[in-house]
Protein backbone atom coordinates (compact mmCIF):
# COMPACT_ATOMS: atom_id res chain seq x y z
CA UNK A 1 0.00 0.00 0.00
CA UNK A 2 3.14 2.05 0.97
CA UNK A 3 4.76 1.43 -2.30
CA UNK A 4 1.55 1.93 -3.92
CA UNK A 5 1.52 5.48 -2.56
CA UNK A 6 5.01 6.64 -3.07
CA UNK A 7 4.88 5.29 -7.51
CA UNK A 8 1.24 7.22 -7.50
CA UNK A 9 2.97 10.12 -6.11
CA UNK A 10 6.28 9.95 -8.56
CA UNK A 11 3.84 9.36 -11.40
CA UNK A 12 1.92 12.50 -10.48
CA UNK A 13 4.87 14.63 -9.96
CA UNK A 14 6.02 13.48 -13.60
CA UNK A 15 3.06 14.78 -14.69
CA UNK A 16 2.93 18.08 -13.14
CA UNK A 17 6.13 19.01 -14.71
CA UNK A 18 5.16 17.31 -18.17
CA UNK A 19 2.30 19.50 -17.86
CA UNK A 20 4.18 22.93 -16.48
CA UNK A 21 6.78 22.66 -19.77
CA UNK A 22 3.86 21.85 -21.91
CA UNK A 23 1.82 25.36 -21.03
CA UNK A 24 5.16 27.37 -20.59
CA UNK A 25 6.02 26.12 -24.09
CA UNK A 26 2.66 27.14 -25.36
CA UNK A 27 2.75 30.62 -24.19
CA UNK A 28 6.01 30.88 -25.32
CA UNK A 29 4.88 30.00 -29.31
CA UNK A 30 1.37 32.09 -28.54
CA UNK A 31 3.92 34.78 -27.97
CA UNK A 32 5.95 34.55 -31.22
CA UNK A 33 8.98 33.50 -29.56
CA UNK A 34 10.47 30.21 -31.02
CA UNK A 35 13.85 30.55 -29.34
CA UNK A 36 12.69 30.70 -25.72
CA UNK A 37 10.93 27.60 -26.23
CA UNK A 38 14.43 25.61 -27.46
CA UNK A 39 16.24 27.51 -23.86
CA UNK A 40 13.46 26.77 -21.79
CA UNK A 41 13.31 23.02 -22.37
CA UNK A 42 16.62 22.82 -22.72
CA UNK A 43 17.03 24.13 -18.99
CA UNK A 44 14.56 21.88 -17.60
CA UNK A 45 15.89 18.80 -18.92
CA UNK A 46 19.17 19.73 -17.94
CA UNK A 47 17.84 20.23 -14.40
CA UNK A 48 16.29 17.09 -14.90
CA UNK A 49 19.49 15.35 -15.72
CA UNK A 50 20.25 16.68 -12.28
CA UNK A 51 17.30 15.53 -10.04
CA UNK A 52 17.71 12.04 -11.73
CA UNK A 53 21.61 11.92 -10.53
CA UNK A 54 21.31 12.94 -7.12
CA UNK A 55 18.03 10.97 -6.87
CA UNK A 56 18.91 7.66 -8.13
CA UNK A 57 22.29 8.25 -6.67
CA UNK A 58 20.73 8.77 -3.18
CA UNK A 59 18.78 5.45 -3.95
CA UNK A 60 21.73 3.45 -5.05
CA UNK A 61 23.76 4.07 -1.88
CA UNK A 62 20.89 3.80 0.37
CA UNK A 63 19.44 0.69 -0.88
CA UNK A 64 23.13 -0.70 -0.90
CA UNK A 65 23.61 -0.46 2.48
CA UNK A 66 19.92 -1.18 4.08
CA UNK A 67 20.30 -4.58 2.76
CA UNK A 68 24.08 -5.31 3.00
CA UNK A 69 23.14 -8.56 5.35
CA UNK A 70 20.69 -9.88 3.21
CA UNK A 71 23.02 -9.80 0.09
CA UNK A 72 26.14 -10.66 2.02
CA UNK A 73 25.33 -13.53 3.61
CA UNK A 74 27.87 -15.14 6.09
CA UNK A 75 30.01 -18.02 4.28
CA UNK A 76 29.45 -21.52 5.01
CA UNK A 77 31.20 -23.31 2.06
CA UNK A 78 35.05 -24.08 1.75
CA UNK A 79 34.89 -22.67 -1.98
CA UNK A 80 32.59 -20.05 -0.48
CA UNK A 81 35.60 -17.74 0.71
CA UNK A 82 38.20 -17.96 -2.77
CA UNK A 83 34.64 -16.70 -4.50
CA UNK A 84 33.63 -13.84 -1.47
CA UNK A 85 37.43 -12.27 -2.66
CA UNK A 86 36.26 -12.60 -6.63
CA UNK A 87 33.23 -11.11 -6.15
CA UNK A 88 34.17 -8.50 -3.95
CA UNK A 89 37.15 -7.36 -5.97
CA UNK A 90 34.69 -7.35 -9.40
CA UNK A 91 32.20 -5.16 -6.99
CA UNK A 92 35.19 -2.54 -6.42
CA UNK A 93 35.89 -2.19 -10.05
CA UNK A 94 32.44 -2.25 -11.30
CA UNK A 95 31.72 0.19 -8.55
CA UNK A 96 33.76 2.32 -8.90
CA UNK A 97 33.49 2.59 -12.66
CA UNK A 98 29.74 2.90 -12.22
CA UNK A 99 29.97 5.66 -10.31
CA UNK A 100 32.16 7.85 -11.97
CA UNK A 101 30.20 7.30 -15.30
CA UNK A 102 27.25 7.53 -14.06
CA UNK A 103 28.08 11.12 -12.49
CA UNK A 104 29.79 12.50 -15.62
CA UNK A 105 26.66 11.17 -17.86
CA UNK A 106 24.35 13.15 -16.10
CA UNK A 107 26.65 16.32 -14.98
CA UNK A 108 27.78 16.87 -18.44
CA UNK A 109 24.26 16.41 -19.88
CA UNK A 110 23.57 19.45 -17.72
CA UNK A 111 26.68 21.50 -17.92
CA UNK A 112 26.83 21.47 -21.57
CA UNK A 113 23.06 21.91 -22.56
CA UNK A 114 22.76 24.50 -25.15
CA UNK A 115 23.22 27.95 -24.59
CA UNK A 116 23.26 30.87 -26.95
CA UNK A 117 26.21 32.21 -27.70
CA UNK A 118 28.25 29.13 -26.77
CA UNK A 119 29.87 27.37 -29.55
CA UNK A 120 30.76 23.66 -28.92
CA UNK A 121 34.38 22.84 -29.08
CA UNK A 122 35.18 20.71 -32.43
CA UNK A 123 37.76 18.58 -30.93
CA UNK A 124 38.15 15.43 -33.96
CA UNK A 125 40.72 12.55 -32.08
CA UNK A 126 43.02 12.47 -29.43
CA UNK A 127 45.37 9.15 -30.02
CA UNK A 128 46.71 9.04 -26.22
CA UNK A 129 43.03 9.19 -25.13
CA UNK A 130 41.95 6.23 -27.39
CA UNK A 131 44.90 4.19 -26.50
CA UNK A 132 44.65 5.05 -22.49
CA UNK A 133 40.72 3.96 -22.34
CA UNK A 134 41.47 0.68 -24.72
CA UNK A 135 44.40 -0.35 -23.01
CA UNK A 136 43.12 0.29 -19.43
CA UNK A 137 39.89 -1.55 -19.63
CA UNK A 138 41.28 -4.01 -21.41
CA UNK A 139 44.26 -5.00 -18.81
CA UNK A 140 41.57 -4.72 -16.09
CA UNK A 141 39.06 -7.06 -17.70
CA UNK A 142 42.01 -9.31 -18.39
CA UNK A 143 42.72 -9.76 -15.18
CA UNK A 144 39.35 -10.36 -13.75
CA UNK A 145 38.27 -12.70 -16.18
CA UNK A 146 41.43 -14.67 -15.95
CA UNK A 147 40.91 -14.80 -12.43
CA UNK A 148 36.79 -15.49 -12.80
CA UNK A 149 38.29 -18.56 -14.93
CA UNK A 150 40.78 -20.16 -12.71
CA UNK A 151 38.29 -19.89 -9.81
CA UNK A 152 35.42 -21.35 -11.58
CA UNK A 153 37.60 -24.09 -12.57
CA UNK A 154 38.30 -24.77 -9.64
CA UNK A 155 34.64 -24.55 -7.75
CA UNK A 156 33.82 -27.16 -10.38
CA UNK A 157 36.60 -29.48 -10.81
CA UNK A 158 35.21 -33.52 -10.66
CA UNK A 159 34.05 -34.38 -7.55
CA UNK A 160 36.70 -36.65 -5.32
CA UNK A 161 35.76 -40.36 -5.34
CA UNK A 162 34.51 -40.10 -1.55
CA UNK A 163 32.08 -37.66 -2.56
CA UNK A 164 28.12 -37.81 -0.47
CA UNK A 165 26.09 -38.21 -3.87
CA UNK A 166 23.07 -36.56 -3.56
CA UNK A 167 20.21 -35.94 -6.23
CA UNK A 168 17.99 -32.97 -6.87
CA UNK A 169 15.11 -32.83 -8.66
CA UNK A 170 13.05 -29.61 -9.48
CA UNK A 171 9.75 -29.51 -10.28
CA UNK A 172 6.72 -27.23 -10.51
CA UNK A 173 6.86 -26.10 -7.80
CA UNK A 174 8.66 -27.71 -5.40
CA UNK A 175 12.68 -29.70 -4.94
CA UNK A 176 12.68 -33.21 -4.54
CA UNK A 177 15.40 -35.14 -2.97
CA UNK A 178 17.23 -38.28 -3.04
CA UNK A 179 19.61 -40.67 -0.97
CA UNK A 180 21.83 -43.29 -2.57
CA UNK A 181 20.93 -44.92 0.50
CA UNK A 182 24.42 -47.52 2.27
CA UNK A 183 25.29 -48.97 -1.21
CA UNK A 184 26.25 -44.88 -2.03
CA UNK A 185 25.16 -45.37 -5.48
CA UNK A 186 21.96 -43.72 -6.87
CA UNK A 187 20.15 -46.07 -8.99
CA UNK A 188 18.98 -45.55 -12.55
CA UNK A 189 16.05 -42.96 -13.30
CA UNK A 190 13.44 -43.18 -16.43
CA UNK A 191 11.60 -40.25 -17.11
CA UNK A 192 8.67 -42.84 -18.73
CA UNK A 193 8.00 -44.83 -14.86
CA UNK A 194 7.45 -41.48 -13.29
CA UNK A 195 3.74 -41.47 -12.00
CA UNK A 196 2.18 -39.79 -8.70
CA UNK A 197 3.96 -42.08 -5.56
CA UNK A 198 7.03 -42.62 -7.89
CA UNK A 199 7.49 -38.90 -8.65
CA UNK A 200 11.41 -39.29 -9.34
CA UNK A 201 10.62 -42.15 -12.24
CA UNK A 202 12.79 -44.69 -10.33
CA UNK A 203 13.65 -47.41 -12.78
CA UNK A 204 13.58 -50.46 -10.48
CA UNK A 205 15.41 -52.96 -13.02
CA UNK A 206 18.59 -51.29 -11.15
CA UNK A 207 19.40 -52.71 -8.35
CA UNK A 208 21.25 -49.55 -6.87
CA UNK A 209 17.66 -47.83 -6.69
CA UNK A 210 16.55 -50.43 -3.99
CA UNK A 211 18.38 -48.61 -1.23
CA UNK A 212 17.34 -45.12 -2.71
CA UNK A 213 15.62 -43.39 -0.22
CA UNK A 214 13.70 -40.24 -0.20
CA UNK A 215 13.61 -38.21 2.63
CA UNK A 216 11.27 -35.33 4.47
CA UNK A 217 13.95 -33.38 5.01
CA UNK A 218 17.22 -32.40 3.77
CA UNK A 219 20.72 -33.68 5.38
CA UNK A 220 24.24 -32.72 4.55
CA UNK A 221 27.00 -33.73 6.59
CA UNK A 222 29.91 -31.05 7.59
CA UNK A 223 33.24 -31.18 5.90
CA UNK A 224 32.84 -33.76 3.52
CA UNK A 225 32.52 -33.24 0.00
CA UNK A 226 28.71 -33.08 -1.16
CA UNK A 227 27.93 -33.36 -4.68
CA UNK A 228 24.29 -31.81 -5.66
CA UNK A 229 22.66 -34.35 -8.79
CA UNK A 230 20.72 -32.01 -10.22
CA UNK A 231 17.47 -32.39 -13.02
CA UNK A 232 14.49 -30.64 -13.54
CA UNK A 233 11.50 -32.58 -14.60
CA UNK A 234 9.09 -29.91 -16.36
CA UNK A 235 11.10 -26.79 -16.88
CA UNK A 236 14.31 -24.83 -16.02
CA UNK A 237 14.75 -24.48 -12.45
CA UNK A 238 18.03 -23.39 -10.68
CA UNK A 239 19.14 -24.66 -7.03
CA UNK A 240 20.28 -21.37 -5.39
CA UNK A 241 21.81 -22.04 -1.81
CA UNK A 242 23.34 -18.94 -1.17
CA UNK A 243 25.09 -19.53 2.31
CA UNK A 244 26.98 -21.83 0.16
CA UNK A 245 27.90 -19.78 -2.72
CA UNK A 246 26.10 -22.51 -4.62
CA UNK A 247 23.84 -22.22 -8.05
CA UNK A 248 23.51 -24.24 -10.76
CA UNK A 249 20.76 -24.56 -12.97
CA UNK A 250 18.12 -27.43 -12.95
CA UNK A 251 17.83 -28.22 -16.64
CA UNK A 252 15.13 -30.82 -18.39
CA UNK A 253 17.22 -33.80 -19.98
CA UNK A 254 20.75 -32.48 -19.28
CA UNK A 255 21.73 -33.68 -15.66
CA UNK A 256 24.01 -31.23 -14.13
CA UNK A 257 26.35 -30.81 -10.72
CA UNK A 258 27.77 -28.94 -7.96
CA UNK A 259 30.34 -30.12 -5.50
CA UNK A 260 31.07 -28.05 -2.42
CA UNK A 261 31.94 -28.77 0.91
CA UNK A 262 29.83 -27.20 4.42
CA UNK A 263 32.25 -25.56 6.90
CA UNK A 264 29.53 -24.92 9.64
CA UNK A 265 26.51 -27.05 10.99
CA UNK A 266 23.07 -25.67 11.02
CA UNK A 267 23.84 -25.37 15.18
CA UNK A 268 27.30 -23.44 14.53
CA UNK A 269 25.89 -20.73 12.60
CA UNK A 270 22.69 -20.63 14.78
CA UNK A 271 24.93 -19.76 17.65
CA UNK A 272 27.09 -17.49 14.98
CA UNK A 273 24.05 -15.68 14.09
CA UNK A 274 22.47 -15.73 17.85
CA UNK A 275 19.37 -16.57 15.89
CA UNK A 276 17.62 -20.18 17.45
CA UNK A 277 15.51 -20.38 14.64
CA UNK A 278 17.99 -20.09 11.44
CA UNK A 279 18.40 -22.68 8.38
CA UNK A 280 19.87 -22.93 5.44
CA UNK A 281 17.83 -22.59 2.37
CA UNK A 282 17.45 -23.76 -1.02
CA UNK A 283 15.37 -21.39 -3.26
CA UNK A 284 15.06 -21.81 -7.12
CA UNK A 285 16.45 -18.45 -8.84
CA UNK A 286 14.67 -19.75 -12.47
CA UNK A 287 11.56 -17.83 -13.00
CA UNK A 288 9.49 -21.73 -13.65
CA UNK A 289 5.99 -20.37 -12.85
CA UNK A 290 3.40 -19.42 -10.74
CA UNK A 291 3.99 -20.92 -7.68
CA UNK A 292 8.48 -20.19 -8.48
CA UNK A 293 8.54 -18.20 -5.17
CA UNK A 294 6.88 -21.07 -3.47
CA UNK A 295 10.41 -23.83 -4.02
CA UNK A 296 12.12 -23.00 -0.33
CA UNK A 297 13.57 -26.50 0.79
CA UNK A 298 15.48 -26.44 4.23
CA UNK A 299 18.61 -28.08 4.33
CA UNK A 300 19.94 -29.40 7.51
CA UNK A 301 23.79 -29.95 8.28
CA UNK A 302 24.58 -32.00 10.61
CA UNK A 303 28.47 -33.03 12.01
CA UNK A 304 29.51 -36.03 10.40
CA UNK A 305 28.37 -38.51 13.19
CA UNK A 306 24.97 -36.94 13.21
CA UNK A 307 24.43 -37.11 9.34
CA UNK A 308 25.36 -40.81 9.87
CA UNK A 309 23.14 -41.71 12.33
CA UNK A 310 20.25 -40.24 10.52
CA UNK A 311 20.97 -41.36 7.42
CA UNK A 312 21.23 -45.07 8.70
CA UNK A 313 17.47 -44.47 9.96
CA UNK A 314 16.12 -43.33 6.82
CA UNK A 315 13.89 -46.15 5.13
CA UNK A 316 14.28 -47.05 1.54
CA UNK A 317 11.42 -46.15 -1.33
CA UNK A 318 10.81 -49.63 -1.91
CA UNK A 319 10.62 -50.25 2.08
CA UNK A 320 7.71 -47.32 2.39
CA UNK A 321 6.07 -48.73 -0.67
CA UNK A 322 6.46 -52.16 -1.35
CA UNK A 323 3.60 -52.42 -3.96
CA UNK A 324 6.59 -50.94 -6.16
CA UNK A 325 8.28 -54.62 -5.28
CA UNK A 326 6.07 -56.02 -8.81
CA UNK A 327 8.01 -53.65 -10.96
CA UNK A 328 11.43 -55.48 -9.72
CA UNK A 329 12.48 -57.93 -12.15
CA UNK A 330 11.80 -61.64 -10.68
CA UNK A 331 15.89 -62.56 -10.89
CA UNK A 332 16.69 -59.36 -8.34
CA UNK A 333 13.74 -59.58 -5.90
CA UNK A 334 15.98 -61.23 -3.65
CA UNK A 335 18.67 -58.69 -4.01
CA UNK A 336 15.86 -55.86 -3.32
CA UNK A 337 14.52 -57.29 -0.53
CA UNK A 338 17.98 -57.79 0.82
CA UNK A 339 18.40 -54.69 0.30
CA UNK A 340 15.82 -52.70 1.66
CA UNK A 341 15.33 -54.74 4.72
CA UNK A 342 11.86 -56.02 4.37
CA UNK A 343 10.90 -59.57 5.80
CA UNK A 344 10.20 -61.57 2.68
CU1 LIG B 1 11.73 -23.30 -10.13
Amino acid sequence: MFNLAIGLGVVLLLAILFLIFRISSLISVAKGNTNKIETSSNKINGAMFIVFLVGTGFLFFWYSFKEFDNYNLPVASEHGSEYEFLFWITMAVTGVVFVLTQFLLFYFSWKYQYKENTKALFYPENNKLEIIWTFVPAVVLAILVFTGWRVWTDITAPAPENTNNIEIMGYQFAWGVRYPGLDGELGNTDYRVIEATNSFGIDFNDKASYDDFIPREMHIPKGEPVTFNIRARDVLHSVFAPHFRLKMDAVPGMPTSFTFTATKTTEEMREELNDPEFNYEIACTEVCGRGHYSMKLTLIVDEPEEYMEWYAEQESFLKRNPEYLSKVPTELKEVALLKTGIEN
